[in-house]
């Protein structure tokens, strides 16, 4: 993928999307497949994960990935500001539910995938404490403070994990193949994909991920391995094999 620098893109109009360059970085990973699914183009902005990003910090007063800025120069910094903006500027294919009641489940399973303390939050702990933690090297000591690492932390990452995966899973088992049944959503892109990289990574010819990256998310713990069970193994296959472009470009 070719990126242009922060500077470079401040002075850009449309829409720009700041990405992990080099590695798939899951929230980033997501909102690309969303955006691809609806046609929308963006311009691939460059974040240098666990670096400092002063340029981006003084864009968009954080330094994480991904960020929209929009053609009217506003920022979304989180995955659910980021999923309503793509469905505002493409209402078809529609990625989320239109009934109420499948609307709020949608977002509610989605903050567990992608919220703070979801799935993705959980495994980048366990991934940070297996690669040695936050004082194996300077990268992941910056990641450890910015997403809440601590002991306590690790030890909850667990069991949250695999009451996540089980929720999930339930809910596939009874309104199947995909999250609301024949309709595909975006929960659909995000737990495959968090799924596909960060429990159990698929192989390097769909993920070409970074060795170090690769090894801190390819050992769930038994209880993990356990919960990703068929219904969830069978429905990230299915979304990959029919709605993803792969290799994932990154
Ligand atoms: N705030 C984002 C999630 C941001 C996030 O956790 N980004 C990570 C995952 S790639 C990141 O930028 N890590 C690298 C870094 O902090 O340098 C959202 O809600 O969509």
């Amino acid at each position: 993928m070719d990126y242009v620098s922060v500077e470079q893109a401040r002075e850009l109009g449309g829409l720009r999307l700041v990405l992990c360059a080099g590695t798939p970085g899951v929230w980033g990973e997501a909102i690309k497949a969303v955006l691809a699914h609806k046609k929308i183009a963006y311009t691939p902005v460059l974040q240098e994960v666990g670096g400092e990003n002063r340029a981006l910090r003084e864009w968009t007063g954080q330094t994480s990935a991904p960020v929209i800025v929009d053609a009217d120069n506003r920022q979304h910094v989180l995955w659910e500001s980021m999923v309503l903006l793509a469905e505002q500027l493409a209402p078809e294919p529609a990625l989320i539910p239109a009934k109420p009641a499948e609307r709020a489940l949608h977002f509610g399973l989605l903050r567990e995938v992608a919220g703070v303390e979801g799935l993705g939050w959980n495994r980048r702990l366990q991934s940070i404490a297996l690669s040695g933690g936050p004082s194996g090297n300077p990268v992941l000591q910056r990641l450890a403070e910015k997403y809440g690492y601590s002991e306590e932390a690790v030890a909850r990452s667990e069991a949250r994990t695999v009451e996540i995966l089980l929720l999930l899973s339930a809910q596939l088992k009874n309104h199947g193949p995909y999250f609301f049944g024949d309709q595909l959503t975006a929960l659909d892109f995000y737990v495959a994909i968090f799924i596909g990289v960060m429990i159990n990574p698929l192989s390097h010819e769909l993920i070409p991920m970074p060795k170090g990256m690769r090894a801190g998310f390819s050992h769930p713990s038994p209880a993990i391995a356990e919960a990703l069970d068929s219904h969830l193994q069978a429905h990230r296959d299915r979304v990959f094999e029919q709605h993803i472009q792969t290799p994932l470009d990154f």
